[in-house]
């Protein structure tokens, strides 16, 4: 899991809301959409559920300590969806004592480990991995012009680490055929008593049409190494796409930092 660095994402906090309209024009859904599609909820009922609440995000010291403007940018992606955030002056325990005496209705925060977002009225809590590998999931199916279902058809999941996994399982689940590609042979076995194929070869790559990319190499697909109609999601940090290949692929691919999925943990606990 790649631990993101401050100098990433310091300009997230500014742009938040442009990204949701980039998205929206990329693939049809702003932030509380996919919020809403992530999370098996209708946008009204977000949108009603949202009135009146207050999101506390609580800076972490523990472990590696806290990432300069991570909880800002959070705070900034929530916003960017109409929902009041604020960060909480106090870190850590104190943070969460902080964001209940001022009435926070959902609290959001993160350790080197596990980042959450829990409604502490209604008990519900969200993982950003599961909601990443949803929201990105049903990116890649409205990108694909498939927001029903695959319906069988061929999707191939690039590293089967966590969010691999949970996107592997969540897109088989919405009727693809998922095959498999990691640089980790050891990790055929499991993936094939998952039901999955394998794609044993880089080159193999170009057969498939829809990507979803969990590995965090960076740089390492080039512009012929998937096929002309490509469409990629990614997830994963840092980006796979080389510069030629992200001008290829223009307009063909998602790929962010923390929006999303910090959108779609939203989604799950509103
Ligand atoms: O509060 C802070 O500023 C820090 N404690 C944030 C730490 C953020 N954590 C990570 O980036 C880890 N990779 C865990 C993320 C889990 C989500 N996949």
């Amino acid at each position: 899991m790649t631990r993101l660095v401050s100098e990433w994402i310091v300009k997230m906090e500014e742009n938040a809301a442009n990204w949701s309209n980039e998205l929206k024009e990329k693939t049809g859904m702003d932030y509380l959409d996919i919020a809403a599609v992530s999370s098996g909820k209708l946008r009204t009922a977000l949108e009603g559920n949202a009135k009146g609440k207050r999101v506390a995000v609580i800076p972490v010291t523990s472990g590696l300590g806290a990432i300069d403007s991570f909880a800002q940018s959070v705070a900034a992606i929530v916003n960017a969806m109409g929902i009041e955030a604020f960060v909480t002056e106090c870190t850590d325990v104190n943070g969460v004592y902080e964001a209940y005496t001022k009435g926070a209705d959902i609290l959001m925060m993160a350790d080197d480990d596990r980042y959450i977002a829990l409604n502490r009225i209604s008990g519900e809590l969200s993982d950003n991995n599961i909601a990443t590998a949803s929201g990105y999931s049903e990116m890649l199916m409205a990108m694909a012009g498939k927001s029903e279902g695959f319906n069988g058809q061929t999707v191939v999941v690039l590293g089967y680490g966590i969010i691999g996994k949970l996107m592997a399982s969540y897109l088989k689940g919405k009727g693809a055929v998922v095959f498999i590609y990691d640089k980790n042979l050891k990790k055929r076995e499991d993936a094939e008593a998952s039901g999955f194929g394998w794609v044993w070869e880089k080159n193999d790559l170009k057969k498939f049409q829809y990507i979803a990319d969990a590995t965090s190499e960076g740089k390492w697909i080039d512009c012929n190494d998937l096929s002309e109609d490509a469409v990629i999601v990614a997830p994963g940090i840092p980006f796979s796409l080389t510069d030629d290949a992200k001008r290829k692929f223009q307009g063909r691919y998602v790929h962010d930092l923390l929006e999303i999925g910090t959108a779609c943990m939203i989604g799950g606990v509103l």
